[in-house]
């Protein structure tokens, strides 16, 4: 039997390419090693500011930009997750187990309350518990994320170890799996890419609308002139774009080219752009296809609710059997 692996996304914007590479584009490389789960966490998403008018299409957009970039739904089991009442069922009862002083040491809780000073909320600070229950609901044993989220994957160890510990053993203990683009940083190479920091490229952009976000991006501050030389590890271009986007050839020329001083940043970023809008470009027009089938998404979404319904009923059965509320 093949492990099982879940892998979640919040629906709070366009999907980016921090979160393709760094997320989604391992999800599809792995859906065939693993029993996958991947979620469109709408309940995450209201953790923090929402408009309620947009939130729908936010989550069918997320769930076709999944698709688009290579995620089978026959393969894999793709849904949202507030369609799976379980979710919300099993952080009350896993709430019980999670320490306040566990919370507390979060990162993100702290990073996030500063963004959103004005809705400091007990969702936003409970939401690693909401997370593991995502876990553990499906018993997965691998999970995929960017460097970002290992804190939270660790806490969900804790806390599904206590409830091993406590009541006998019905969880498996979760392994985070980091991909090599583990932090991708923004445009503004001062921030990590973000939904909410608008400092990102889309993976649905197109190619006129990557090229003016690519124009103004930052790059290795040395390099005021095109006289001036470079280290591209320095250069925030080379290190979070070029590195995966461009091939062996094009990197030596860049680096050469830097270093040397002989190609200046808007040739370099001019060729980013080509092998970037290369790769986005059939994913953006697979997205564009699957969001015209209005009716497919809707059955792909059915679909995936009913998979995922199935398995985490099961899960929350024996839960409330061991703790004693059958
Ligand atoms: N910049 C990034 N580099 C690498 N991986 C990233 N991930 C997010 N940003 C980067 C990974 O993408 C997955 C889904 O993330 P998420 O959308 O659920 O939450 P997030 O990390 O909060 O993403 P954003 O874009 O920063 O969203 P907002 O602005 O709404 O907070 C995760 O595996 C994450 O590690």
């Amino acid at each position: 039997m093949k492990e099982r692996l879940f892998s979640g996304i919040r629906p709070t914007g366009s999907l980016h390419i921090g979160n393709y590479l760094g997320a989604v584009k391992n999800w599809v490389d792995l859906q065939d090693k693993y029993e996958s789960f991947f979620s469109v966490v709408d309940l995450h998403a209201i953790t923090t500011p929402f408009n309620p008018k947009e939130l729908p299409s936010k989550i069918k957009d997320m769930f076709c930009e999944i698709l688009a970039s290579g995620v089978d739904p026959e393969k894999s089991t793709l849904f949202v997750q507030s369609h799976v009442k379980e979710h919300l069922e099993l952080t009350w009862i896993l709430s019980t187990l999670t320490n306040f002083n566990w919370l507390t040491g979060m990162i993100q809780f702290k990073e996030k309350s500063e963004q959103h000073a004005e809705n400091v909320n007990l969702a936003l600070f409970s939401y690693p518990t909401l997370q593991t229950a995502d876990i553990a609901l499906y018993k997965a044993k691998v999970v995929p994320i960017g460097e970002d989220q290992v804190q939270h994957i660790e806490l969900a160890r804790d806390i599904l170890r206590k409830f091993n510990y406590t009541y006998g053993d019905v969880f498996i203990e979760p392994k985070e799996l980091i991909t090599e683009s583990k932090r991708i940083m923004g445009l503004d190479a001062t921030n990590k890419m973000s939904k909410s920091l608008n400092n990102y490229i889309a993976i649905t952009d197109t190619s006129e609308d990557i090229f003016k976000k690519l124009r103004p991006a930052v790059t290795d501050p040395a390099r005021i002139r095109k006289t001036d030389a470079g280290t591209p590890e320095k250069c925030n271009v080379y290190t979070s774009f070029h590195k995966y986007f461009s091939d062996e050839e094009t990197l030596k020329t860049v680096q050469e080219g830097c270093t040397k001083a002989t190609i200046g940043c808007i040739d370099c970023k001019k060729l980013l752009h080509k092998n970037m809008d290369q790769h986005l470009s059939p994913i953006r027009e697979r997205y564009l296809e699957i969001k015209s089938k209005v009716s497919y998404v809707d059955e792909m979404i059915d679909f995936g609710r009913e998979k995922a319904q199935k398995v985490a009923s099961e899960t929350i059965k024996s839960v409330k059997e061991v703790i004693g509320l059958w």
